[in-house]
């Protein structure tokens, strides 16, 4: 990883592994990887392509309902998750919902929180992540927090959130990357910079060159990588991890990648704001397709292996989906009941009132 303090120009550098035709660019930085990680790798993009194709179909048939598409974005989103240990802690946004599943969040909470469902919040015990953040920005400050109690018990442990492009705007992205690097808490703040913030260009957001460069001004190490390329996503993770854990402070993350659907299901459409040309341009650098190319070359990927992936992929989301419609129905109690630790006067009234409603 180059180190954005020791030279200024390096900052604006982008660090890649594979090429689009998915060649090996880069040896010398390549992660040490068995052949089943690898592929491990692969199963979860394809398994997380078919997962987004599902949710859209259906939230369009009524049975989900907030959601942020993903596609386009999985090495962003996996290559860091890869990277991480089981103890260590996701921030997420809105987006990130994969990182969450593949940090072991059961797939019909991850459809219950599409429909705001409170269960869809409850993390099992073992899976050390907050809900998907919606307030932009918010969970870097939370992150610095959060890597900051892990320092303090001396685990061995990271704290990474996740942002887009515009939440590099907010006052807490500044916030929680200064903190964090003020008090050398173990965090990784990753920017997956998609060029849009619904539909403002990346150009409107900042005059930076690079959005990585910001961490120059919060003394930690910055590094801008091809988001469309997991390997380079999986090594610069590891590698700020590994940093993080042993003392050297926090690293910020910016991974260059494009979304190719709309912002959210609720009425965003994209062709107002970006043209045929551009999709195009993003699609040829299109992660799955790198990394098949890079695994077949190999040996060690199939079009069979692939198919069988997407069969188990639907399977389980519709057994998910199953489960998600037999889990019992969101009452107005349980919605006040986990608010709070201890009722204000106002609440506590009202779950009088609904506990006698439900009652009957
Ligand atoms: C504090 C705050 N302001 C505004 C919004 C409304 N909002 C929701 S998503 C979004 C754009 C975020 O874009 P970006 O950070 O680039 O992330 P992306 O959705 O592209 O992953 C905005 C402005 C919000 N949720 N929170």
């Amino acid at each position: 990883m180059k180190r954005a303090l020791e030279n200024i120009e390096e900052q604006y550098q982008t660090f890649q592994i594979l090429d689009e035709e998915g060649k090996v660019v880069n040896e010398e930085a390549m992660p040490e990887l068995s052949d089943e990680e690898l592929k491990e790798i692969m199963y979860r993009m394809v398994y997380t392509r078919i997962l987004d194709q599902r949710s859209i179909a259906l939230n369009r048939q009524g049975r989900l309902g907030f959601y942020a598409p993903t596609a386009g974005q999985e090495a962003s989103q996996l290559g860091t998750q890869f990277a991480l240990e089981k103890e260590d802690f996701i921030l997420p946004g809105y987006r990130d919902v994969p990182q969450l599943i593949w940090h072991g969040l059961p797939l019909y909470q991850a459809f219950l929180f599409s429909r705001g469902h409170y269960h869809g919040n409850q993390m099992p015990e073992d899976v050390n992540a907050f809900s998907p953040q919606i307030i932009i920005g918010a969970q870097y400050v939370q992150a610095a927090g959060v890597a900051l109690g892990m320092k303090k018990r001396g685990s061995k442990s990271v704290a990474i959130t996740y942002t887009g492009d515009g939440g590099t705007s907010q006052g807490d992205f500044y916030e929680g990357i200064n903190f964090a690097g003020a008090y050398g808490a173990p965090a990784i703040f990753v920017v997956q910079n998609n060029h849009f913030a619904i539909s403002v260009p990346v150009e409107k957001q900042t005059a930076a060159r690079t959005l990585a460069q910001k961490a120059v001004a919060a003394g930690i190490e910055g590094i801008q990588v091809d988001g469309m390329d997991v390997l380079a996503v999986y090594a610069a993770t590891k590698e700020a991890r590994e940093r993080a854990v042993n003392g050297e402070g926090p690293t910020l993350i910016e991974t260059l990648t494009y979304r190719y659907g709309p912002h959210t299901m609720a009425g965003d459409d994209p062709t107002r704001y970006r043209t045929e040309d551009m999709d195009s341009e993003w699609e040829k650098k299109d992660p799955i397709v790198r990394f098949r190319k890079y695994l077949e070359d190999k040996g060690l990927w199939s079009e069979e292996e692939e198919n069988e992936v997407i069969e188990k992929a639907k399977k389980e989301i519709k057994e998910a989906i199953k489960k998600t419609d037999e889990q019992p129905k969101q009452k107005v109690t349980d919605l006040i009941s986990n608010m709070y630790e201890e009722l204000p006067a106002h609440l506590q009234e009202q779950m009088e009132e609904y506990k006698e409603k439900e009652s009957k």
